[in-house]
């Protein structure tokens, strides 16, 4: 089995924030999950640079483009490092190998006529890099629904793609394919678009020189949009050396937010069937993370800085309050506060101290070897699979939890520090038990959480004896071996000063 998943390739007109962490995030927990899974898996995420917006930013910044788009790339690709991100490749749409392949399958439009000369004009958004109608602004004022700044009168002899032309194709692949965008809400809004009518869209620029040429009318650059929904398909050409559309495509799934569905779910989809591509088998839509109800944005201004965030308390701290804050597929709001609660509330006390205490009563009663036993709990491993085929992070994770709460109260129902008083046979078996109970339990949440906390699922398998066991397998309980070797690890979640 093949999966492939990618996040949006975020616009490096400014620094990466929590919004392009969560889309990462959500990304890697997919690509390890299905490893997990013994699945072949190509996870791909990289940066958007060209286009008006960049070259405003790079001129903003007294920086030629390059040069600008070199060093805020490099942010984000420390941010994935640094938020353990396993992603296959990381793609630059200056990659002269992306570059090389963008013009070509724009050529290739072009040779079959799916392409015509026309003039555009209307209300342009330079910060979205698309243009709008009336209908779609905030009126009075013509502002952009999404900067909620006014937008521009553009008009210029451009390319166009015949979009509307393709509806009735896209009606076809939608429904085919009732899942091909989800949450259901969003595949029934990007449904609508397209039987609403679609406008066409120029695919090229006079007006803007950071970009790829036109090959056959260099004077234009391919629109922005063109060129960067192409990263899913050129990457899995050069990226790894070779070219893996054999295997991965097409993409099993792409990730993004809400404002960029119909570019994914229309325009992209309708490009890859005028160029006899297969389109990808789905999108999933998350929801705007906000602080204070506002959509968090780096033009907004309003950021928590994902960098400060791993300083203080780890990429596994961020990438857990990630996907456990918000529901997935909703908006919600993240703050600090929200933050440490979750750090002190769920990781140091409800799994940290489950650990933590599970090693230290093994050690301390059966000087550090699982005993034989049976595992008390009921397993939800099978539900957490589940939720996660229908890609549903949050949810998992929730169930994930059900067993962190249900060993936690096995703790203290069993009291293993009052069994461990007496030599009774049926005492001594019944302390076996538990303590199995417990060692197998945090071994299987090792299992299931490492998609969510790599690092703290790899020291948690350790701590049980059973490093490395982390395929899904393992997930079910009563996979531990007696007489494996326990020892209390460090701290798992420190506790930090605010
Ligand atoms: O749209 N909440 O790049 P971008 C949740 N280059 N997710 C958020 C978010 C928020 N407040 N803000 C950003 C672009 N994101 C284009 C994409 S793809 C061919 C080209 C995440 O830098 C979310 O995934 O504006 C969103 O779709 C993406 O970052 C937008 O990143």
């Amino acid at each position: 089995m093949a999966f492939s998943v990618t996040t949006p390739i975020y616009y490096v007109n400014s620094d990466p924030h929590l919004g392009h962490a969560y889309t990462t995030v959500a990304g890697d927990a997919l690509a390890r999950h299905h490893r997990q899974r013994g699945e072949d898996v190509f996870f791909l995420t990289g940066t958007d640079e060209h286009g008006g917006n960049v070259a405003r930013a790079a001129e903003a910044a007294g920086m030629p483009p390059k040069q600008f788009c070199d060093e805020v790339s490099e942010r984000f690709r420390r941010l994935t490092t640094a938020m353990e991100s396993s992603n296959d490749f990381f793609i630059r749409t200056t990659d002269p190998e992306h570059e090389r392949r963008v013009q070509d399958f724009v050529q290739h439009l072009y040779h079959d006529g799916h392409l015509y000369e026309g003039t555009y004009a209307g209300l342009y958004c330079s910060s979205c890099e698309v243009f709008y109608t009336e209908g779609d602004l905030i009126q009075p004022g013509n502002l952009c629904p999404i900067h909620n700044r006014p937008v521009e009168w553009v008009e210029e002899k451009n390319w166009f793609f015949p979009l509307s032309k393709w509806a009735p194709k896209l009606l076809e692949l939608y429904d085919a394919n009732p899942d091909f965008v989800r949450p259901r809400a969003r595949y029934n809004e990007a449904r609508s678009m397209i039987a609403g009518g679609l406008e066409d869209v120029s695919f090229t620029r006079a007006t803007v020189s950071w970009g790829i040429p036109v090959p056959w009318e260099p004077s234009q650059t391919i629109y922005v949009w063109v060129d960067a929904l192409l990263n899913y398909r050129t990457a899995q050409e050069y990226g790894l050396g070779r070219d893996v559309t054999a295997e991965f495509w097409p993409t099993s799934l792409h990730l993004m937010a809400k404002d960029i569905l119909r570019l994914h779910g229309i325009v992209w989809p309708a490009m890859l069937l005028a160029a006899g591509y297969e389109p990808p088998r789905g999108l999933f839509v998350h929801g705007y993370f906000t602080t204070g109800g506002e959509k968090m944005s780096k033009t907004m201004g309003n950021v928590i800085d994902p960098f400060e965030v791993i300083d203080l308390l780890g990429a596994d701290a961020l990438r857990f309050y990630l996907m456990r804050e918000v529901q997935w597929g909703q908006d919600g709001d993240v703050t600090w506060e929200g933050l440490h609660r979750r750090y002190e509330g769920e990781l140091a006390n409800d799994l940290g101290n489950l650990v933590s205490r599970a090693t230290a009563m093994i050690v301390r009663y059966r000087e550090g070897r699982v005993p034989e036993g049976r595992n008390a709990l009921e397993p939800v491993h099978e539900s957490v699979a589940a939720r996660l085929d229908a890609v549903d992070l949050s949810g998992a994770l929730e169930e994930i939890w059900t067993l962190v709460r249900s060993a936690n109260r096995y703790v203290e129902e069993q009291q293993p520090w009052v069994l461990a008083r007496s030599d009774e046979p049926e005492q001594v078996r019944a302390l076996d038990d538990a303590l199995y109970t417990l060692a197998d339990t945090v071994r299987s949440l090792g299992v299931m959480l490492y998609p969510y906390i790599p690092a703290s699922a790899e020291k948690i398998l350790a701590a049980v004896g059973d490093p490395g066991a982390i395929t899904w397998e393992r997930a079910a309980l009563g996979t531990l071996a007696a007489g494996s070797e326990v020892r209390q690890p460090e701290p798992l979640f420190p506790r930090v000063e605010k």
